[in-house]
C-alpha cells in the first residue's frame, strides 16, 4: 500500500484550544508500507502471546472466563500500537510483548465491565454474547479484575532485557491512564452525564479518557520500552490523543451508519440512548470533517521521524480514520 504520494500539499486546520490542535501543513512523503500484511502479522503475534499468556489451569472457570474474551477477536489496536511506537524509537518487538498483552487486557476487562447490567447492558461483543451473558456477572467481574490484575504482573514479570527505570516508567504510565483520572474517570462523568444536556467541553473529556487515555498508554509506553529519548515520547502522546480522539469520534459515526452484524456489537444504541455523541452535537457531516481533521494533526506529529519508520504509525492514523467496524 502506498502510504502517501510523492506531491506535497497545505491545509489548514483551525483551532480547538481544548486538546491544543493547531494550524498545520501536511507533508506527503514518498513511502511505501504493507500495512494490511503488517496488521496481519503483528495480531497474530499478539494473539499466541495472550493465548501463553492465560492458560486454562485451576480454578477452571475463572480462566475460561478470562480466555473467552480476551481471545475472541478484536481489532489488537492498542497492542498493534504499543509495539509500532517500540519499533519507531529504535526498540525490537520482543521488548514491548508483555506490555503490549498488558494493553489488550486492560482493554479487554474494560469491555467485559463496560457490558455488565450495571454499566451499558450489552449483550453483544466482539460478535458473541458478552461475558456476563455466558458466564454470568458475579464470574464476569471476576474475570474483569483477574485480568485487570495479571495485565501489570506481567509486564513486570515478562518484560525482559529492559533497563528497570523504563519498566517503572511504563507501569506507572498503564496505571495513571486506567485509574480515577484515566478509563474509570471517563466512564463515571459518562455515567453521570447520561440524560443530561452535555457541551462539548463534557463530551470531551469523556471520550479523552474513556477511550484515547489507553491509546494514548499504548504508544507512550511503547516509546518507553524502546528507549524513545523524552522529547520523541512527548511527540508521541501528542499523535496518540489525537488518534484516541478519532477513534471515538469514528465509533460514534459507526455507531449510527452501520449494522449490529457489521460491528458485532449493539449497533445504534447511542441514538436511542440518551447519551451525547459527536454525531449527536455537530451532525454526522461535522462529525466526519473533525475526524479528518484529528487524522492529519496525528500524522502531523509523525513528520519530524524517518517517514519509513513512522509508515505503521501514518498508517494506522488512517486506519483508524477509515475504520469499518
Ligand atoms: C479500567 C479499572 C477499569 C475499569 C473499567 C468500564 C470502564 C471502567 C470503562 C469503559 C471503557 C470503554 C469500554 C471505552 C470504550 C472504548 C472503545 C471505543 C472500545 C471499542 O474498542 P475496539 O473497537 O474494540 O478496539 P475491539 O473489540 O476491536 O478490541
Amino acid at each position: 500500500m502506498s502510504a502517501s504520494n510523492n506531491s506535497s500539499m497545505v491545509q489548514t486546520i483551525h483551532a480547538r484550544p481544548e486538546i491544543g490542535l493547531k494550524k498545520f501543513d501536511i507533508h506527503h512523503q514518498e513511502t511505501e508500507f504493507e500495512f494490511k500484511e503488517y496488521m496481519a502479522v503483528k495480531a497474530k503475534r499478539v494473539h499466541e502471546a495472550l493465548e501463553e499468556a492465560v492458560p486454562l489451569r485451576h480454578p477452571l472457570k475463572i480462566h475460561e472466563s478470562m480466555r473467552y474474551s480476551l481471545l475472541a477477536g478484536g481489532k489488537r489496536v492498542r497492542p498493534i500500537l504499543c509495539i509500532a511506537a517500540c519499533e519507531l524509537v529504535g526498540g525490537d518487538e520482543t521488548v514491548a510483548l508483555p506490555l503490549a498483552c498488558a494493553t489488550e487486557m486492560i482493554h479487554t476487562m474494560s469491555l467485559i465491565h463496560d457490558d455488565l447490567p450495571c454499566m451499558d447492558n450489552d449483550d453483544l461483543r466482539r460478535g458473541k454474547p458478552t461475558n456476563h451473558k455466558a458466564f454470568g456477572e458475579d464470574v464476569a467481574v471476576l474475570a474483569g479484575d483477574a485480568l485487570l490484575s495479571l495485565a501489570f504482573e506481567h509486564i513486570a514479570a515478562r518484560t525482559i532485557d529492559v533497563p528497570q527505570d523504563r519498566v517503572v516508567r511504563a507501569i506507572a504510565e498503564l496505571g495513571s491512564a486506567v485509574g480515577s483520572e484515566g478509563l474509570v474517570g471517563g466512564q463515571i462523568v459518562d455515567i453521570a452525564s447520561e440524560g443530561q444536556w452535555v457541551d462539548f467541553s463534557v463530551l470531551e473529556y469523556i471520550h479523552l479518557h474513556k477511550t484515547a487515555k489507553l491509546l494514548e498508554a499504548s504508544v507512550v509506553c511503547g516509546a518507553i520500552v524502546g528507549g524513545g529519548q523524552v522529547s520523541d515520547v512527548e511527540r508521541l502522546r501528542k499523535y496518540a490523543r489525537c488518534i484516541g480522539l478519532l477513534f471515538q469520534v469514528v465509533d460514534d459515526i459507526l455507531d449510527v451508519t452501520k449494522s449490529t452484524q457489521e460491528l458485532g456489537k449493539t449497533a445504534g444504541k447511542d441514538l436511542v440512548s440518551s447519551k451525547a455523541t459527536y454525531p449527536k452535537l455537530m451532525g454526522l457531516d461535522k462529525a466526519r470533517e473533525f475526524a479528518e481533521e484529528l487524522g492529519e494533526q496525528a500524522i502531523d506529529e509523525l513528520k519530524c521521524f524517518d517517514a519509513a519508520k513512522a509508515a505503521p504509525l501514518h498508517c494506522f492514523a488512517n486506519y483508524i480514520a477509515h475504520r469499518q467496524n
